[in-house]
C-alpha cells in the first residue's frame, strides 16, 4: 500500500499548491487523517442536508415525532444560528464548518454551541439507518476495535457507559486519536472532538446524542434503554467507510 500512500501524499501536496483547503481533521490529527474532502466524506456545509430517511423510518427505536422535532426544530435551529454567528463574526460560510471547529476558541459561545450542534447532528443522522444491514462492523474497523478495546462487546459497553454517565446534555463518541488509536470519549453540550478546546481531540467516526430532546418523548428518563436500543440503528457501513476513508 506504499504507492497508494505516496499518491495520496502527492495529491495532498498538489492540492495545497493549488489552494485547496485542508480539512479540520488534518489539522487536528495530522498525517493519519491527511485527506482532502472526498465524495463520500465531504466537508460539512453550514446548511442542513436532507434527512436520509423518513421521520418514521427509525421506529420503534426512535419515534417519528421525536425525529421530526429533533431534525426540523432542534437541528434546524443550530444551522440557522451558526450562520447568524458566522455573519456576525466575519466567517465565510462558503468554507468548511470544520475550519471553524478547529479554531472554536477564537469565537463566541453562540458559535461554539451552534457550530458543534450543527456538525454533530449532520453526522448523527448519517450514522443511523432504517433497518437491515450488519449489526456490527467488519473488516478493518472490526480489527481496529478488537485491537483497541479487546472485543466489540467491550467497545459497546464502554461507549454505552460514556453516554449513560454524561451528566446533563452531551454526546458519546468513537474517535481516532492523533496516535492512531480508537478511543471512546464523551463531550458536554454540543462540543465535539474536532474542537481546539476538546479535552481529547480526534476525528469522530460515530456519535450518539444523549440530550433529553433525543429520546424523552418515548423513553422519558430511561436514557440507558434508549442507548441500548439505539445500537440497532447504527449504520456500520457508513462508519466503516468513514474509518477507511481516512
Ligand atoms: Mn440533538
Amino acid at each position: 500500500m506504499a504507492s497508494k500512500h505516496l499518491s495520496r501524499r502527492r495529491f495532498i501536496a498538489d492540492s495545497a499548491k493549488t489552494g485547496l483547503v485542508l480539512t479540520a481533521a488534518q489539522m487536528v490529527t495530522g498525517d493519519l487523517l491527511a485527506h482532502a474532502a472526498t465524495p463520500f466524506m465531504p466537508n460539512t456545509s453550514f446548511d442542513q442536508t436532507p434527512l436520509p430517511y423518513a421521520y418514521n423510518a427509525l421506529e420503534p427505536v426512535i419515534d417519528a415525532q421525536t425525529m421530526e422535532i429533533h431534525y426540523s426544530k432542534h437541528a434546524a435551529t443550530y444551522s440557522k444560528n451558526v450562520k447568524e454567528a458566522a455573519q456576525a463574526e466575519g466567517v465565510d460560510t462558503g468554507k468548511p464548518l470544520e475550519d471553524v471547529l478547529a479554531k472554536i476558541s477564537k469565537y463566541s459561545a453562540k458559535m461554539r454551541n451552534n457550530a458543534g450542534g450543527h456538525y454533530n447532528h449532520e453526522l448523527f443522522w448519517k450514522s443511523m439507518k432504517a433497518a437491515g444491514g450488519s449489526d456490527k462492523p467488519t473488516g478493518k474497523l472490526a480489527a481496529a476495535i478488537d485491537r483497541d478495546f479487546n472485543s466489540f462487546d467491550a467497545f459497546k459497553t464502554q461507549f454505552s457507559d460514556a453516554g449513560k454517565n454524561r451528566f446533563g446534555s452531551g454526546w458519546a463518541w468513537l474517535i481516532i486519536t492523533p496516535d492512531k488509536k480508537l478511543k471512546v470519549i464523551s463531550t458536554p453540550n454540543q462540543d465535539n472532538p474536532l474542537m481546539d478546546i476538546a479535552e481529547t481531540k480526534g476525528f469522530p467516526l460515530l456519535g450518539l446524542d444523549v440530550w433529553e430532546h433525543a429520546y424523552y418523548l418515548h423513553y422519558q428518563n430511561r436514557r440507558p434503554e434508549y442507548i441500548e436500543n439505539w445500537w440497532k440503528l447504527v449504520n456500520w457501513d457508513f462508519v466503516q467507510k468513514r474509518f477507511e476513508g481516512i
